[in-house]
């Protein structure tokens, strides 16, 4: 897009107009292309909450433009403030940093890479008494007037008795060992994959944002996140053909898949859609997530995975944790 189209959008999108819409969205299909123009202005903060109020009113009239091809708006930073802990499913036992890895299943090229594994599932994540005093946070609420009120109680905590159900002696941490329980699309032991370490997510260029987070209970916060785009990340790493096909879905999961969410690669690849290693200014915390968690401002905050310890690419619509106990998949804003 040239500066001239740009300006002329930029102009029309001001005035709020039914024609800007139209512009808005003939921008919007073209996917990519639109992205990089908005994200090519210096400021994030003003023209893309245009759009989305836009894209808000308009919504009904138009089945052309999705929540997946909006920017959502951006704030200043003073209007960031701490987030609050929320769920700590997947969280319980603290990991023992030096034993993280990403997991990466199902990249193109695979077995040449550096960190291919012909197992990822025999990585051994270890777990160590809690350092940290940090607020263990609230646990999801009751709300008396929800379809699937009941489902959403308190977290058990399950360390004790996952180190008890270890039946196998394997020293290793069971799966599925929170109120949903274990994944369906857990991966089969033997599945190859990448295990790559810190440095591999940290090389790819630093981000920042500060966006609304909204979580289902009905709250939100205004964060700032810091960390590299998903969209990056996937580019270098990109899917293998299934089928001879691009494969429609991500999979994520904390280690040893206590949590776990479910997305299309739309939605990953939006330019928003930060693999987050700081909040606030500092390093994530053990509760907030540490060392890595997904912030995707165009979803609830339940597919705001914390912890990720999997990233895998799949044909089949992956299982999500709330989406077992009732919950939309999507989780669309
Ligand atoms: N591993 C893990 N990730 C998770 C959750 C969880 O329980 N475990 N809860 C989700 C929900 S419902 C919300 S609202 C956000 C809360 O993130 P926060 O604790 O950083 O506020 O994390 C999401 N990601
Ligand atoms: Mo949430």
């Amino acid at each position: 897009m040239t500066d001239e189209q740009r300006n002329a959008v930029l102009a029309e999108s001001g005035r709020r107009t039914r024609r800007s819409f139209l512009v808005a969205g003939v921008a919007a299909a073209a996917g990519v292309g639109f992205y990089k123009w908005l994200d090519a202005e210096p400021e994030q903060g003003m023209q893309p909450g245009l759009l989305r109020r836009t894209y808000q009113t308009n919504a009904s009239i138009s089945r052309g433009i999705s929540g997946e091809h909006v920017l959502t708006p951006t704030y200043p930073l003073s209007r960031a403030e701490t987030l609050r802990v929320n769920g700590t499913y997947g969280l319980n036992m603290e990991l023992a940093p030096e034993s993280w890895r990403l997991q990466v299943v199902g990249v193109q090229g695979d077995v040449g890479r550096p960190g291919y594994v012909k197992d990822v599932t025999a990585w051994e994540y270890r777990y160590r008494e809690a350092t940290t005093k940090e607020d263990q946070g609230h646990d999801t609420k009751v709300d008396p007037n929800a379809k699937t009120a009941g489902k959403m109680a308190p977290a058990p905590m399950v360390d004790k008795a996952a180190e008890e159900e270890d039946d196998n002696h394997t020293g290793r941490k069971p799966r599925g060992m929170e109120q949903a329980g274990e994944s369906d699309s857990t991966l089969a032991a033997g599945t190859p994959g990448l295990l790559l370490t810190m440095d591999d997510v940290v090389r790819f260029p630093r981000h920042e944002l500060v966006t609304q987070f909204k979580c289902i209970e009905g709250w939100s916060q205004v964060v700032h996140w810091a960390g590299i785009r998903l969209a990056d990340f996937l580019e270098a790493y990109p899917p293998a053909p299934i089928g001879g096909k691009e494969p429609k879905y991500v999979y994520m999961e904390t280690p040893d898949g206590d949590y776990y969410t479910g997305y299309d690669l739309v939605s990953c690849r939006h330019p928003q859609s930060l693999l987050v290693t700081e909040m606030m200014g500092a390093p994530l915390t053990q509760f907030h997530g540490a060392p890595l968690r997904l912030h995707m401002p165009i979803k609830y905050g339940y597919k705001q995975i914390k912890r990720i310890g999997l990233i895998s690419y799949t044909n089949d619509k992956p299982d999500d944790y709330w989406t077992k106990l009732g919950y939309d998949w999507y989780a669309g804003l």
